[in-house]
């Protein structure tokens, strides 16, 4: 049974009216927000460290400067959630503690290795082309700041996906037949995970329900992931290459493709904490982290000699 202030809270929510940091708000919402929220923001800032492995590799000065671009975007990203995160009450500094110490989730595809350089055009084609899908919805959603963070994203992200589509053109399109194998075999790794981005499917997602109630999520999992694969198979097809899935194919009665089963059991065990790269990125992260305690400092002492000199 909802209270009087919830069932106004609800009201709100179903007129489209956007909840702001200072808004009330049911604990479970907040909760539901901080959670989402921190999650996304160490997807960009872990999301950093695959790309991060082909900087020094770049075939082209181009490349390798419009890779440093992309990389430093997924920072800001970063940023901007965690201080969308903070306007609900939470430390950075927790939430990042958090994440090392394992207790925080972060996005099942970072836990994938980057073998080759067309891995970086396969990131930004399908994780970047998911992540649009999934985040263009969130600039509409129920709480001011993140809505407001995800525009800017957007925009940054669907400079992303050009940029691996890009790549991948000049390699399928323009280059040797090598470098088009290549290409096929960064997709055989990237696709499936790729589509477990979305999460686990609609009956096995536990949040989905009372987020759509309150308009942080506004599709399900399944509908983003139904969207995906529509728009990328056609771009597969301009590419050349083969989605390594036998069962997908056009369903003309739905309108849509029909594609084959997700390894559940893989999705569930990366989450776990058991993928290829888990305890890697994990390992980077905390190591960053330690390493530039010596910024954190210089920063603290900074600001305490201004104090020192404005109370003079
Ligand atoms: N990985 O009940 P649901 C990027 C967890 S894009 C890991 O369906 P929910 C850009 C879920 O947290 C990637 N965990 O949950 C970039 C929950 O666990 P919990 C980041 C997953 O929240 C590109 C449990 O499973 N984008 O970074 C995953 O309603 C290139 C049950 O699931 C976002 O975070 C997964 N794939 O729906 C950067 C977007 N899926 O918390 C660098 C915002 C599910 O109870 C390079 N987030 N889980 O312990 C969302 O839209 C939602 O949170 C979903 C999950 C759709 C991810």
């Amino acid at each position: 049974e909802l209270s009087e202030l919830e069932k106004q809270f609800q009201q709100r929510i179903d007129a489209g009216i956007r909840i702001e940091p200072k808004d009330w708000m049911p604990e479970a919402y907040r909760r539901t927000l901080v959670r989402q929220i921190s999650q996304h923001a160490h997807s960009e800032v872990v999301g950093m460290l695959p790309e991060g492995n082909w900087v020094t590799r770049a075939p082209t000065l181009k490349r390798k400067a419009i890779l440093l671009a992309k990389i430093q975007d997924e920072a800001g990203h970063g940023l901007y959630l965690y201080s969308a995160a903070e306007t609900l009450g939470v430390e950075r500094e927790d939430l990042i503690a958090d994440l090392h110490a394992g207790r925080a989730k972060y996005s099942s595809i970072f836990n994938y290795p980057t073998l080759t350089w067309a891995d970086i055009g396969m990131i930004g084609w399908l994780v970047d082309g998911s992540a649009i899908i999934n985040q263009v919805p969130l600039c509409r959603c129920s709480y001011g700041p993140y809505a407001r963070a995800m525009v800017r994203v957007c925009k940054e992200e669907s400079f992303h996906q050009r940029q691996g589509y890009d790549l991948l053109m000049e390699m399928c399109l323009n280059g040797t037949p090598e470098q088009k194998q290549m290409c096929q075999d960064a997709l055989n790794r990237w696709w499936w995970p790729a589509l477990m981005m979305f999460g686990p499917s609609d009956n096995e997602s536990v949040h989905s329900a009372q987020s759509m109630k309150w308009r942080i999520k506004l599709f399900s999992n399944d509908e983003l992931r139904q969207k995906m694969v529509d728009q990328t198979v056609p771009q597969a097809e301009y590419l050349g290459l083969t989605i390594p899935d036998p069962d997908l194919r056009w369903n003309e009665e739905r309108g849509h493709y029909d594609f084959g089963e997700i390894d559940w059991d893989e999705f569930w065990a990366v989450l776990a904490g058991n993928g290829p790269c888990n305890k890697e990125r994990l390992n980077t992260r905390v190591q960053a982290h330690e390493q530039g305690a010596w910024v954190r400092d210089a920063f603290m002492a900074y600001a305490e000699k201004q104090e020192q000199r404005k109370a003079k």
